[in-house]
């Protein structure tokens, strides 16, 4: 299938791995996959014993897609998550304990305790801060594409992810206009859950394939299996590839269910059963796990043992943290950065006087 300036695949590629998906990357995808969903199992606990404060929106069912965008990716690299993506997030660089530290309130996260949840980042490092409004992070990646250009580095790319929601709003047009104008090294991955909270597809867009936007936007468009960890690995490859090659933008959608709730306040009871009982609600972890097997890159006691070590890992840090301060007002400098270097800190504490 074409469209936009490239082929679209989408086409599975178990026993056949192509750029992209080497027995390497899919065993550091599947552990981090894991590593997400049990450290997200901890945080929907924490929630429902009233530790964390605020918000608590899970990833489950999503992990494939969002690890896949995030293994792609290497350092000198932009990427800005959205709400579902605790696997890409990890794969870029993301700890448990800077994880748990952020939920938690603790004043020794990179947050500082100021954020309850998913708006935590590095900016520094390239990993863009989520900023809640949907569609927003598709042009702070152009801002921050434009910048390398301008600087003169190259051989970098962008990345974000966004809900099919999200593909809805004004802001998300626009970044996708200015990418494909300035032809930019950005993929954009757009998670199809089929539900904007509880809207369903049908109230969210009238166009039959949200892969025909890309022909749109002048950019390329390619489809993935999103609960197939291999097909993702592939097809997403394939788009870092051609973007770091100077293909310009990549817009990839992929169809997927999400297994929980909005939220941990939701219980998705508005998504109806024959879908959870289709190949969209089927555990993209359980999938992974079944076809690694069957070709031999993984075995089962592996996934045991990484099951274990992970939980252990889990559980420690959170007890660590919940022993951890919490920020004080009186010490607060209120200053907009989460993380200042020297240089930074003395400059807006002086306002530049010396
Ligand atoms: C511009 C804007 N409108 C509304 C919201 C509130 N909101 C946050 S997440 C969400 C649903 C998003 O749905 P989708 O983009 O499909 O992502 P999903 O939650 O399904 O992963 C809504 C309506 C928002 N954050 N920004
Ligand atoms: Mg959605």
């Amino acid at each position: 299938m074409t469209l936009g300036k490239a082929s679209v695949s989408g086409s599975k590629r178990v026993g056949k791995p192509s750029q992209g998906v080497t027995r390497e990357n899919a065993r550091r995808a599947y552990r981090l996959m894991l590593e997400a969903r049990v450290l997200e199992e901890k945080l929907a606990v924490l929630y429902r014993s009233g530790k964390i404060v605020g918000g608590v929106f899970l990833g489950r069912g999503q992990e494939a897609l969002s690890v896949s965008l995030g293994v792609h990716l290497r350092k000198g690299d932009i990427y800005a998550p959205l709400i579902r993506d605790q696997a890409g997030r990890m794969a870029f660089g993301d700890t448990i304990l800077d994880t748990l530290r952020t939920y938690l309130g603790s004043s020794l996260g990179s947050m500082r305790g100021r954020d309850g949840n998913i708006h935590r980042g590095r900016p520094a490092e390239g990993y863009h801060a989520m900023i809640s409004h949907l569609g927003a992070m598709v042009s702070t990646v152009c801002g921050g594409l434009m910048a390398k250009r301008m600087r003169g580095e190259t051989g970098a790319v962008g990345a974000t992810c966004i809900g099919e929601g999200g593909t809805s709003t004004g802001s998300f047009h626009e970044g996708m206009n200015l990418a494909g104008v300035e032809k930019l090294p950005i993929v954009v991955v757009v998670a199809n859950n089929q539900f904007s909270y509880s809207t369903p597809n049908e109230r969210q867009f009238a166009c039959a394939d949200l892969l025909s936007r890309a022909e749109g936007y002048g950019v390329m468009g390619r489809r993935a299996v999103g609960n197939d960890l291999i097909d993702c690995l592939g097809v997403i490859g394939e788009a870092v590839s051609s973007a770091r090659s100077g293909e310009g933008p990549q817009l990839v959608v992929a169809d997927l269910l999400r297994l929980v709730g909005h939220g941990e306040h939701d219980d998705a009871s508005y998504i109806p059963e024959f879908l959870k009982m289709s190949p969209l609600g089927e555990d993209c972890l359980d999938l992974a796990r079944t076809k690694m097997l069957e070709i031999g890159w993984l075995s089962d006691d592996e996934v045991t043992d990484w099951q274990k070590i992970i939980e252990k890992e889990v559980e420690e840090n959170a007890s660590k943290v919940l022993r951890e301060p919490a920020p004080d007002p009186s010490e607060e400098d209120w200053n907009a950065f989460s993380s200042l270097d020297p240089q930074q800190k003395q400059h807006l504490q002086t306002g530049g006087r010396q």
